[in-house]
């Protein structure tokens, strides 16, 4: 690199940080020689002041519900989506987000949560223990923290601090699952574990129960156009302790760009970390794809890069960006999003997929 470029890189960047140092609101445009804000590529799409939320599975319609009660009243999308999914966290019959979510494979229930919002502020917990509400936990880290991330005991000493209870989250029934489980000790993700009854093995056959993973991830739009996201997990049934997956992880379970849209994930986190799948939908959605283009985009570089294990296995993304668009796309059939607006608060819909043989 000759001097000059050197000196004018420096120079940028210097612009950059002392704009950002100022606090000044960025604009969508890279910063030019003279140190001003250019115009950025305009988002494809103008924003929408519908109010929407959308989020993954069936148990998606519950959660969106109650979403639906403050977005309906005008209310923030951030609160939309913590409410929202603190449903599936409290629902006892629900084996794989929240209390009574199946442990590890040493017995421990252990969660992860993010949250996100269209400004960029985010915040997660992972292998946290005790907690009924990681959602909760991961915002009071966004707002009441300079980090975005914390985990295991200190996840749960920041949860205490912070005034949430204590708690057992391993119920009998879970218990019950795992000793079942740890008669054979035999680790195998199944594919849309959640479509199936719960606890009653389903066809998977896994012992007690086979749900042994499903995430809920929410995103919203409110009707001053604000987006929000929120993914909550136990993650994979009988993990390794210690183990973490995409739902915590910023840009992987959960993406949201107020510009564009937001995108988050359910599957084998793996396979949606290795490839920063929620933010590459929403980076190809500001290309100009729509979210079921950017979703279908994502889910075909996991399959190109994992051509014979993802036979099976299941990955989904789901969608929305800021004009209110959604969109969803999983490996394996099977996968469905629910969504819910002023005219339908119960809708579910089956995502397309690149395998159209049903494996659950
Ligand atoms: C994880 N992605 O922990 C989560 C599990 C999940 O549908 O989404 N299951 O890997």
């Amino acid at each position: 690199m000759t001097d000059r470029r050197r000196f004018l890189k420096a120079s940028v960047l210097g612009a950059s940080a002392s704009i950002l140092a100022w606090g000044g609101k960025l604009a969508a445009g890279p910063i030019n020689r003279s140190g001003k804000l250019a115009a950025g590529p305009a988002p494809r799409t103008p924003p929408t002041t519908v109010a929407r939320v959308v989020s993954t599975w069936d148990f998606g319609i519950a959660a969106n519900q109650a979403a639906w009660t403050i977005l309906g009243k005008g209310g923030h999308a951030l609160d939309a989506v913590e409410f929202g999914v603190q449903v599936p966290e409290s629902d006892l019959k629900n084996h794989s987000v929240g209390r009574a979510g199946y442990p590890d494979r040493d017995g421990h229930v252990s969660l992860d949560a993010s949250i996100m919002d269209a400004d960029g502020n985010c915040g997660a917990v992972a292998a946290l223990e005790h907690i009924a509400h990681p959602i909760s936990v991961a915002r009071r880290v966004m707002e009441r923290t300079p980090h975005v991330l914390l985990v295991g005991e200190g996840a749960l000493q920041f949860a205490l601090e912070q005034g949430f209870k204590k708690e057992e989250l391993l119920t009998p029934e879970s218990e019950m699952a795992w000793h079942e489980w740890l008669k054979t000790a035999k680790y195998q993700p199944s594919i849309n574990s959640e479509v199936h009854d719960y606890g009653k093995g389903g066809s998977t056959g896994m012992p007690g129960g086979a749900n042994n993973h499903d995430t809920i991830g929410m995103l919203a739009i409110d009707a001053q156009g604000r987006l929000a996201g929120a993914c909550t997990t136990s993650g994979m049934a009988w993990k390794m302790r210690g183990r973490v997956g995409d739902s915590p992880i910023i840009g992987a379970g959960l993406y949201v760009d107020g510009e564009i849209g937001g995108a988050t994930s359910t599957g084998v986190g793996e396979e949606v970390i290795r490839n920063a799948g929620s933010f590459l939908v929403v980076e190809l959605m500001r290309q100009g794809r729509t979210p079921h283009e950017a979703c279908k985009e994502a889910v075909m570089r996991i399959v190109k890069k994992r051509r014979e294990a993802s036979k099976t296995l299941q990955v989904g993304f789901l969608a929305l960006n800021r004009a209110g668009e959604v969109g969803a796309y999983a490996i394996q059939h099977g996968f469905s999003y629910a969504v819910c607006d002023a005219k339908k608060q119960d809708g579910l819909i089956p995502s397309q997929s690149v395998y159209t043989t049903s494996y659950s």
